[in-house]
């Protein structure tokens, strides 16, 4: 049995005060634990954890060993079987491993129990993450959202005994018959809600300006894909700005916007985003949400794949989840495969995706026709329609809600007055109840 006080809990002495759950002062050894749950596919959760080893790697820690199995579901208490942890725990041994990471999100009831019997820090793919946004963020903004995320996470797992902040004296110290579990409790929560305080006043000022920019009748176009496709790099190259790129994950945390100039004309706003990836901590998309609103206010999304990357269908797919759960999934989208030079006489794998735009935005091969893809979609994305539609057929009603943007719904003796901007392909398909 390992003695548990030679190594910190993942919420320990130190994890409190830092925010960190990896060690910055020296590269922490980790092993990594995957399962396959029932009708999964082992492959899919070795590639899972070759992104964890990346993920640990971004937060600046070493992977010295990993571990999978097969489980119908996961145990409540351990998330693995008894026996597996107790592989992991000889394995740990073997290699002197800082921390155990799961690829998959632990409840605090399975973590408090792991590192009981591991005797160090367990963790899942969510610390890791939080993590590396937390020593990416810059702006205030993006500070406070990491914060609030990483509290909001904390919080469900402080454990009694080991206190979330070592300060005495002043105000929130415990009153009669408090725990020190309570007092921390209470002061996580108070500063959550000084957080969501701070990024509410934030976002309003930014609802301001949005909405001068939307009386300058400017088009708005959100750059969005997994991490690493090369968002920030495409933007540096249309624009000609200078935008962080780095080969590391969640390098862009802040959106940024700038002016592009389309082939016939038109002027767009188009903003760089935050990537996406598979399991990405729900408390993030949460924290992030009022950035990530330009996503779901813009006319058009360039959604950049890397051509080169592991599973761009499983990438792309991870992407168009994140972007229902912000309430972009219906906002039209350009699929665009980047790093195309990397291919260098392989097959772009396409798949289904026919249509998708070819780029580079090492070479800037490609970009001409991405423009003139982005000019066609705006043109067409942007005809606003007046149709008719009788009471009695409410399923066309729903049929225009699914195909477009309704602006404004009206009724008449005889049925809905809706005004929609639809794409053409959708309006050929309504045309029976197009009036104008
Ligand atoms: N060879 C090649 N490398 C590229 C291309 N586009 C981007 N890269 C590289 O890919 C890495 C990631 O690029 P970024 O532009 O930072 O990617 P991102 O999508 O903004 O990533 P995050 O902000 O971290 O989500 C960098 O090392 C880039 O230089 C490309 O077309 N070809
Ligand atoms: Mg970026």
């Amino acid at each position: 049995m390992a003695d548990s006080e030679t190594h910190r809990g993942g919420f320990g002495t130190h994890g409190g005060e830092s925010g960190a759950f990896i060690e910055r002062t020296f590269r922490e050894k980790i092993v990594l634990v995957g399962v396959t749950l029932a009708g999964g596919d082992p492959a899919r959760t070795d590639a899972d954890l070759d992104e964890l080893a990346q993920l640990i790697d971004t937060a600046g820690a070493d992977e010295v060993g990993r571990l999978a199995q097969r489980r119908n579901a996961p145990d409540p208490s351990t998330y693995i079987g008894k026996g597996k942890v107790d592989e992991i725990l000889s394995v740990c041994e073997q290699v002197d491993a800082d921390t155990v990471v799961f690829d998959d999100e632990l409840s605090p009831a399975q973590q408090f129990n792991l590192e009981k019997i591991l005797g160090r820090t367990a963790i899942d793919r969510t610390a890791v993450i939080l993590d590396i946004f937390a020593q990416n963020a810059s702006s205030q903004e993006g500070q406070a959202q990491v914060e609030l995320a990483q509290l909001r996470y904390r919080l469900p797992r402080l454990r009694r005994g080991r206190a979330f902040s070592q300060q005495a004296g002043g105000i929130g110290t415990r009153g009669p018959g408090e725990t020190q579990l309570e007092v921390d409790r209470r002061r996580i929560q108070r500063r959550i809600h000084k957080l969501e305080a701070q990024l509410r006043a934030i976002a309003k000022n930014r609802a301001v300006q949005s909405r001068s920019r939307r009386r300058s009748a400017q088009s708005a176009v959100a750059i969005v894909g997994y991490t690493n496709a090369g968002k920030s790099r495409l933007l540096n190259l249309l624009t000609d700005s200078g935008v962080l790129v780095q080969n590391r994950l969640f390098a862009t945390l802040d959106a940024a916007t700038r002016r592009l100039e389309l082939p016939g004309g038109e002027r767009v706003l188009l903003t760089d985003t935050v990537g996406f990836i598979q399991k990405l901590p729900h408390q993030l998309v949460e924290a992030f949400k009022s950035t990530l609103d330009v996503v779901a206010e813009a006319d058009l999304l360039l959604h950049i794949v890397d051509a080169a990357g592991p599973d761009p269908d499983a990438h792309i797919a991870a992407v168009r989840q994140v972007l229902k759960e912000i309430g972009a999934g219906e906002v039209p989208e350009l699929l665009v495969y980047n790093k195309c030079d990397l291919l260098a006489g392989r097959d772009i794998p396409l798949g289904a995706n026919r249509d998708a735009i070819l780029v580079s935005a090492a070479t800037g091969e490609g970009t001409d026709k991405l423009l003139a893809a982005m000019a066609d979609e705006l043109r067409s994305s942007a005809t606003i329609f007046e149709l008719h539609v009788p009471y009695a057929r409410g399923e066309v009603l729903a049929a225009v809600q699914r195909a477009g943007h309704v602006l404004a719904t009206d009724s008449d003796e005889t049925g809905y007055r809706i005004q929609a901007r639809l794409d053409d392909a959708s309006a050929a398909r309504l045309s029976e109840w197009v009036v104008g």
